[in-house]
């Protein structure tokens, strides 16, 4: 089922989310859902928050070099910690929760990270590359954050006035 997706400024993309405790049917129909949401948005990556469930929960399904994304090749994340992290990399974002924008952003290029699958068994992974920054941009929104905030204080204001604009034109 395809969810709605959050659009900024909605206060619940800024909430908290908290570990997901049950590896339950409820958590593979988020889990599923979130993947129909994800697709029907040409996304590569989507945190259960963005769909206003604010659990520590995220997917990610990186395109091949022709573009093409595969079942086989989706991640599902659950309670994911960085356990160490290494060197800086930029690249240029976008989210499903801000549509239309992208900016350049810095993150760690190379990352460890531990997580749980669907059935509560608990993954390593390290990475480097688009799926590093994919895991880092869908953590942040674990925590109520979104990429526009890692802008500069510049690009920050000329982003929320054009994100205005567009707003007002839009009602
Ligand atoms: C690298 C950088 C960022 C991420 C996070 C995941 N980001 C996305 O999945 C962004 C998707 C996106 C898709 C769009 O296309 C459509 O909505 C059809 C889009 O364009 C528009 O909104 C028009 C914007 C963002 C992972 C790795
Ligand atoms: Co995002």
């Amino acid at each position: 089922m395809v969810l709605p997706i959050l659009v900024y400024p909605d206060k619940r993309l800024k909430e908290q989310s908290r570990p997901v405790s049950e590896f339950d049917s409820s958590l593979h129909k988020l889990l599923d859902d979130m993947n129909d949401t994800m697709m029907a948005s040409n996304g590569i990556g989507l945190a259960a928050i963005q769909v206003g469930v604010p659990l520590r929960a995220l997917i990610i399904n990186l395109p091949d070099e022709e573009g093409n994304q595969y079942p086989e090749n989706l991640i599902e994340v659950i309670n994911p910690v960085i356990l160490e992290k290494r060197g800086s990399t930029t690249y240029t974002e976008g989210c499903l929760s801000v549509p239309e924008y992208y900016d350049d952003v810095d993150r760690a290029e190379w990352i460890r990270v531990e997580f749980y699958t669907r059935f509560g068994e608990r993954r390593e992974i390290e990475t480097d590359g688009l799926l590093a920054i994919a895991f880092q941009h869908e953590m942040d929104h674990l925590d109520g954050h979104l990429f526009i905030e890692k802008l500069s204080f510049l690009k920050r204001k000329k982003f929320e006035k054009e994100w205005k604009k567009k707003l007002k034109e839009k009602r």
